[in-house]
């Protein structure tokens, strides 16, 4: 069946199984689907008392709960735009979001309203809160709204903040065909259904946790087994009840460090994904000698959804992210030109298709700088297609770091330390770490005279960068190596860097 809208694919499910469960959670409640839609219709209330009408942003920085993801689904019932932010997201990242968004509305945790109140507009910006105990401005009406704004299915559902390699972030404008196209090639590619478990261990900030994971469990009538948050023991405890778990590559490296994942642990499982990053074939391998499952690995963009994904039948081969998912289309193109590369030459990754974001936030500039007149979008990563039409992502054109499946870029962080009184330039790298995949060092060179200090130059930085943002290490140098152009030589400092986490526990 084809939804306008991930709300009706999610109606679908109330009207079909009411009493199915879509939250399982770790204290024992259970919420059903019927439950779920009575929280919709309340926040939904409360939201259009707000004054949020069609189109309005409305900006959402709350720990993961049941009421969060109703939160989602109320904001697309009044044919507005969700805009979900990282919890760990500062104040300082906060006002940027606010400024360049406008929402009408930011939802917090109560813990946080005294610090946001000053942000508060009148009714141009109301804030309102939500917490993880069924507290929260936002559930304090009895009123209950059941019906949708009409919407089209070109509208925007949702706005994603990605960082760039300017530092300022962009807001990719994702519409509701984006959302349920994906959401249905996925269903359909990894033989979802509402008999599967699904163990929800991602943040729902992000593509992954609320796009892929989420949206697939709403559009078959599946059940969540939800945690706050990756807890390796949790995981592993839950996997014989589960059928199918998804994660950053991070999870997996965790869970192969747990002497508790065996084959027998993972009887019942069908399904292990992972993606938002390169998982290492030899993680592929340690994790189908020990449980007998082969990851699928597949890959995706905040901009485009999921493009591209190992078969569900079929041979699923390490160090690829497998064909491109139905009706999506993959080219890897010479990058200055756009023209098609031969199989096996590697060059710029480019995406057409439904699930391909309409643009950038109030940047038709930037926005257009990404596609080809084609129409394909240029992802900004490096790849090769095989024979068989499997894509390998062997490197990436934009200087972005991704630190246990978080993106991070490095100018936004170098910017920052320019800033600093002994600082007089900055370059900013990803390096391999045995957790996280990549993890970030500053090299920063002394302002004339001055001898910055490690630990002072990471205090600086704290408070303004997210934590995950933040350099594990800051090595001081005379100078940086430049080519014969002047431009920084990253490729370089990552060489000389590159065993500083190896063999270390982080
Ligand atoms: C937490 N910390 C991190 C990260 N996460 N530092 C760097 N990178 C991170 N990803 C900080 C914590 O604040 C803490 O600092 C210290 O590192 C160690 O925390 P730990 O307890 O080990 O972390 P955790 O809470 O277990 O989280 C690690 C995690 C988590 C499970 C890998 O970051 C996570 O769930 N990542 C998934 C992100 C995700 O959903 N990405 C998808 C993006 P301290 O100890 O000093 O307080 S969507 C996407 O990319 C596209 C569309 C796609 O293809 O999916
Ligand atoms: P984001 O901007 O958070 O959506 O991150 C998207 C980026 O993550 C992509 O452009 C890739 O660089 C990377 N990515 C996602 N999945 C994979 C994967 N399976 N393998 C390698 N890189 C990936």
């Amino acid at each position: 069946m084809t939804h306008t809208t991930m709300l009706d694919a999610f109606h679908t499910q109330v009207s079909e199984r009411p009493d199915a469960v879509l939250f399982d959670l770790p204290d024992g409640r259970r919420i059903s689907y019927a439950q779920t839609r009575e929280i919709v219709q309340r926040v939904a209330s409360t939201l259009r008392e707000a004054g949020v009408v069609r189109g309005d942003r409305v900006a959402v920085q709350v720990e993961k709960s049941p009421e969060a993801i109703a939160l989602y689904l109320a904001v697309l019932q009044r044919g507005a735009v969700f805009l979900p932010l990282n919890t760990a997201y500062t104040g300082a990242e906060l006002d940027y979001f606010i400024d360049d968004a406008r929402p009408r509305v930011l939802v917090c945790d109560p813990s946080a309203a005294t610090d946001h109140a000053h942000r508060a507009q009148g009714d141009q910006l109301v804030v309102e809160t939500l917490g993880t105990t069924g507290d929260g401005s936002l559930l304090e009406g009895s009123d209950r709204d059941a019906d949708a704004e009409p919407v089209d299915a070109s509208d925007p559902a949702a706005i994603l903040y990605t960082s760039g390699t300017t530092g300022r972030s962009k807001g990719a404008v994702l519409t509701h065909a984006n959302l349920t196209s994906n959401a249905q090639a996925l269903v359909e590619e990894w033989r979802f259904t509402g008999e599967d478990r699904l163990i929800h261990a991602l943040p729902i900030f992000h593509v992954h946790g609320l796009f892929v994971a989420v949206n697939m469990t709403l559009m078959t009538g599946a059940t969540l087994l939800y945690l706050p948050r990756f807890d390796a023991d949790r995981v592993i405890d839950l996997l014989p009840r589960a059928s199918v778990l998804m994660g950053v590559p991070t999870f997996y490296t965790r869970l192969l460090e747990h002497p508790e994942l065996t084959a027998e642990r993972c009887a019942h499982m069908r399904l292990f994904v992972s993606g938002s990053a390169p998982l290492l074939a030899r993680d592929h391998e340690a994790f189908a000698e020990r449980t007998g499952h082969a990851i699928l690995e597949r890959y995706g963009m905040t901009e485009t959804g999921m493009n591209a994904s190992n078969p569900y039948v079929g041979q699923r081969k390490p160090g690829t992210v497998g064909p491109p998912l139905p009706g999506v289309e993959i080219k890897v193109a010479d990058g200055e030109t756009g023209a098609e590369l031969p199989v096996g030459e590697v060059g710029s990754v480019e995406v057409r298709g439904p699930n391909v974001f309409s643009g950038y936030w109030q940047m038709p500039e930037k926005t257009a700088s990404e596609f080809r007149e084609d129409g394909f979008f240029i992802t900004g990563d490096l790849g090769s297609l095989d024979e068989q039409g499997y894509l390998s992502i062997s490197g990436r054109t934009k200087d972005l770091v991704i630190s246990g499946g978080l993106n991070v870029y490095p100018k936004e962080i170098e910017i920052l330390l320019d800033e600093h009184p002994q600082v007089l330039e900055s370059a900013v790298i990803g390096v391999p770490h045995p957790d996280f995949g990549e993890t970030l060092v500053a090299v920063v060179v002394p302002a004339s005279g001055e001898q910055p200090e490690e630990g002072a130059v990471r205090e600086f930085l704290s408070g303004r960068l997210a934590k995950f943002k933040q350099p594990r290490a800051v090595r001081v140098v005379d100078a940086l190596p430049r080519n014969v152009m002047g431009k920084v030589q990253k490729a370089e400092l990552r060489t000389r860097y590159a065993d500083l986490f190896v063999g270390t526990d982080g």
